[in-house]
């Protein structure tokens, strides 16, 4: 039983348009250009390049609901991701580790392709390709950016609990572990020579 009136919800039902990855009647949908990652991609120069011109839309998060943010309730929201690079390196997301960090997550991807990548602060590196119906696991304490490596938007599904909150600052300050940059081969993933562990 809910020890608390706002912990009661109805159930609910959304749809998500699988041609765009929109949720239509999102609680919220945030939109992250390029402006918004200022600092995060590895090549300053074509950063500021692609700054001075017309700050591209780099992704769209739509949050399907709200809901108390307590243990026992679950949050869900697709991403896409568009396609385009700055510099050699894939558009991605921020990138952060939850404010409560053993929180995890789900990612299914729905559309286009690309990675998860993770890390850990006490060292440890992952990355897992996504592609339309594979299910990736964000275990508790993994930092988890997404890469479009493709020429299509990247989308994805993300289930997480509604109390697990954002750290995007020890990413902003220490940088992510891998960046994944395109070449003649298709997709590489290379170490960030700048990172430092958190
Ligand atoms: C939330 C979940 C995703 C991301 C979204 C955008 O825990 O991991 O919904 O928020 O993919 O990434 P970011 O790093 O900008 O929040
Ligand atoms: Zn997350």
């Amino acid at each position: 039983m809910p020890t608390a009136p706002n912990d009661m919800m109805a159930p609910f039902t959304k749809r998500v348009d699988l041609a765009s990855g929109a949720i239509p009647d999102a609680h919220r949908v945030q939109t992250r250009r390029l402006s918004d990652l200022r600092g995060l991609f590895g090549d300053a120069d074509a950063e500021e390049a692609a700054l001075a011109g017309d700050d591209p839309l780099v992704y769209r998060v739509y949050d399907a609901h709200d809901a108390p943010k307590v243990e026992g309730q679950l949050l869900f929201s697709t991403t896409v991701i568009e396609p385009g690079r700055v510099g050699a390196e894939f558009f991605m997301t921020k990138g952060h580790y939850h404010a409560k960090p053993d929180r995890t997550e789900l990612y299914y991807g729905l559309k286009g392709e690309g990675y998860l990548l993770l890390q850990t602060r006490d060292g440890r590196v992952d990355a897992q390709r996504m592609t339309p119906g594979t299910a990736a696991y964000v275990p508790p304490h993994w930092g988890h950016r997404t890469v479009n490596t493709g020429a299509e938007p990247f989308v994805f599904l993300a289930v997480f609990p509604a109390d697990a909150g954002y750290d995007y600052g020890s990413i902003r300050e220490h940088g992510f572990a891998s960046r994944i940059v395109g070449g003649g081969d298709g997709p590489r993933i290379v170490p960030n020579p700048t990172f430092q562990r958190a």
